[in-house]
């Protein structure tokens, strides 16, 4: 595969255990491209290698900066490789390799035994992922949040992507907004909710913490045989941010009965059930860091992601396809629609979503 054969010289220059036997694509991340890196030798093993995509990361070096930051505050308190993400140096030193065109290149050692979730089925994996999310905003409870970069400036900033979202359709860039009517106006109809999380945060409900901003379950890797989290991944928009909106993105994505892009909605339900695992597992995993306050805002936070993402899909349907990757034409008119339904199932179970909430204020 010529991709394959151009990007060899550039994986030469990490610091490899062994010859390189085999590189292939990996993963359904709809960001950054990733490749599984095997090799042979004294000491064979699976790399994790990535070209961070340009177009989201105007500073890749910058997202470099977070990750060597995060991972190297998160290894003081444990040095297992499987528990937190660890950087191949480069021939030189770096952690990552700057091509000719600027593009950043990394690698990370593979986490043997491992699986993630494009799915969740079973309310214990995703008590388990919950755990991992809540655990991870924990232990960064005391990291210098003021070091970070804003990897991508206003990222869970709703009111702003609903500007974005609302410049999309009246530019119409490719044509298609005439065929998203009715999810163009479902987006529309709950404009006055967009702004309910930042209004909190002035209020003083919401503090800002050290957040990862992007929890779906398959940036969690659990182990292959006892299914415990061992290790949460994708750090590359870790920034400042809500609790709630890390609980609600996880919940847009997981507690769903299908995968984000299922075309037939009728497989696309809200499930409860899931959401209260989530919940514990969360909750738990903070380990009573957050405050009443957020704890009644975990439903706004999940009812926010879902229609935040569901006009990020949307948005760039109606811009012709120029930020998340797809499969095919209609890909992320596929996608918004699940997040939509998902949220119109929220609605309908609101009284529900609210009274679990309250059973975990002291
Ligand atoms: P994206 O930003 O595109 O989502 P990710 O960093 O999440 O990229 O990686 C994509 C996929 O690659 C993950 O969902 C996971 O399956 C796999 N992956 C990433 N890092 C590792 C790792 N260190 N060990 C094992 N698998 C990994
Ligand atoms: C992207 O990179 P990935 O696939 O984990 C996106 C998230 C969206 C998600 C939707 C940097 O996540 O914000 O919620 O797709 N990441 C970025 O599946 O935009
Ligand atoms: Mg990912």
């Amino acid at each position: 595969m010529d991709v394959i054969k151009q990007i060899c010289p550039i994986l030469s220059e990490f610091r490899l255990g062994g010859k390189i036997e085999a590189v292939r694509p990996y993963g359904n991340g709809h960001i950054n491209d990733t490749f599984l890196v095997e090799t042979s030798g004294a000491n064979p093993a699976k790399y994790i290698f990535q070209r961070v995509n340009p177009n989201v990361f105007k500073k890749p070096v910058q997202v470099m900066k977070n990750i060597e930051k995060v991972t190297a505050f998160l290894k003081v308190r444990s040095d297992s490789e499987r528990e937190v993400l660890s950087l191949v140096p480069t021939l030189e030193g770096n952690t990552y390799y700057e091509d000719k065109d600027k593009i950043v290149w990394r690698v990370y050692k593979y986490i043997d035994n491992s699986i993630c979730l494009d799915i969740v089925e079973d309310p214990a994996d995703f008590y388990e992922c919950a755990f991992a999310f809540g655990s991870f905003q924990k232990n960064l409870s005391n990291f210098p949040a003021d070091t970070l970069y804003e990897t991508i400036p206003d990222f869970h900033n709703t009111p702003s992507r609903y500007g974005d979202f609302l410049r999309a359709v009246s530019e119409n860039r490719s044509g298609r907004a005439d065929t998203a009517k009715d999810e163009i106006e479902f987006v529309k109809a709950r404009q006055s909710f967009y702004s309910c999380l930042i209004d909190a945060e002035k209020r003083g409900d919401l503090p800002l913490r050290v957040t990862h901003n992007d929890t779906k379950s398959n940036n969690v890797m659990l182990d292959i045989a006892t299914r415990k989290a061992l290790c949460v991944i994708d750090l590359d928009t870790v920034m400042p941010g809500y609790s709630v909106t890390d609980f609600g993105d996880a919940i847009r994505f997981g507690a769903s009965t299908a995968a984000e892009d299922e075309p037939d909605l009728d497989k696309v339900h809200f499930d409860i059930e899931l959401y209260r695992a989530y919940m514990k597992g969360f909750l738990d995993g903070c380990g009573g860091k957050l405050k009443n306050s957020e704890i009644m805002l975990l439903p706004e936070g999940a009812k926010m992601m879902t229609i935040e993402c569901g006009m990020r899909f949307l948005g760039d349907y109606i811009n012709g396809d120029t930020y998340f990757k797809t499969s095919y034409p209609e890909h992320n008119l596929v996608r918004a629609r699940t997040q939509l339904k998902l949220v119109r199932e929220m609605e309908e179970q609101w009284e529900e979503m609210k009274k679990e909430a309250a059973k975990y204020c002291l």
